[in-house]
This record gives structure tokens, C-alpha cells and sequence, in this order.
């Protein structure tokens, strides 16, 4: 549910350089199988759309900003994501909606698992019918 969303800091090393912030096996709540990233995405447009059956994903803002709303078909979320160094940690079985991305915006996901369509509920009507099983 909404209530199990959280914000993952990333380790970050600091210098006169830069900064460096690093995610590896073990550090996750879950072991990772895929990483994918939207990017050039366009002003106004809007993503997700969708709610996953068991995979859960983390969300970060690699570059820029934008928004990500939560719904667990009894309430909703938002969060805005606009700093490199934190993931939002995305639970199985919730409604999300990413919009608002600024210019040049970066969205990286730490997905659980390989893509599978069939882990998808991509109409709203048959997400909350499967909420209320
Ligand atoms: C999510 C949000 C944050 C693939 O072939 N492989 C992949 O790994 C992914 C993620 C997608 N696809 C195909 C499936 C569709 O034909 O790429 C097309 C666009 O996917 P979709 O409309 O689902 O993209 P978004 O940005 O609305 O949603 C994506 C993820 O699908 C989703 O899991 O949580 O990013």
C-alpha cells in the first residue's frame, strides 16, 4: 500500500570533484534484474499509466525533476523526485503516474525483474477491480 512507499538515500562520496553516489547488489530491498531510463521526454507529456502486479521498481532522478504519483486504489501519493542521490522505492500492486518532467529530465528505474508485459494492469477500471478482490 501507499503506507510501504519509501525514500531510499544512496551512498554518496563527496569531493572537490564532484559527487558520486553508487547503488550495488545487496543494498536494495530486493536483488535487481533490469535497469531502463526515460529521457528527452517531451514538455507536458505524461508516463506510467499503469500498475504492476508483483515487480517492484525503484524511481530515481538521475537529472532534472518531476513527479510521481502514487495511488493504492484507496489513496494517493505524490512525490516529487529532482535529486540524483535518492530513490523512491515503488511496491508491488500500486497505480503510478509520472508527469511534470522538466527539460532534460532523467528517470532511471532499478526494476526487480526482466520486462513482462503480463505483469502490467494498464486499465485503471481493471486495477481497481483487482484491488477489491
Ligand atoms: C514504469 C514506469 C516508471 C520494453 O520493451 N522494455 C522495458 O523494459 C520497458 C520498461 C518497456 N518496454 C516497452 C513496452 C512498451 O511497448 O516499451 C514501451 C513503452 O513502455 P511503457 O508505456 O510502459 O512506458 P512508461 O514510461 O509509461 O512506463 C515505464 C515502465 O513500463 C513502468 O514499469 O513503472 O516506466
Amino acid at each position: 500500500t501507499i503506507n510501504d512507499i519509501k525514500i531510499i538515500d544512496f551512498p554518496v562520496i563527496e569531493d572537490a570533484r564532484g559527487n558520486l553516489a553508487f547503488v550495488q547488489h545487496g543494498s536494495l530491498p530486493y536483488d535487481f534484474k533490469r535497469v531502463y531510463y526515460l529521457y528527452d521526454v517531451p514538455g507536458g507529456a505524461e508516463r506510467g499509466g499503469h500498475a504492476h502486479i508483483d515487480q517492484q521498481q525503484i524511481l530515481i532522478a538521475l537529472s532534472g525533476s518531476f513527479d510521481v504519483i502514487l495511488d493504492d486504489g484507496k489513496q494517493k501519493k505524490t512525490y516529487t523526485l529532482n535529486r540524483p542521490s535518492k530513490g523512491l522505492h515503488v511496491v508491488k500492486g500500486l497505480w503510478r503516474e509520472l508527469q511534470n518532467f522538466s527539460s532534460g529530465a532523467v528517470c532511471l528505474v532499478i526494476a526487480q525483474d526482466v520486462y513482462d508485459e503480463a505483469d502490467y494492469i494498464r486499465e485503471y477500471e481493471d486495477f481497481v477491480k483487482w484491488k477489491n478482490v
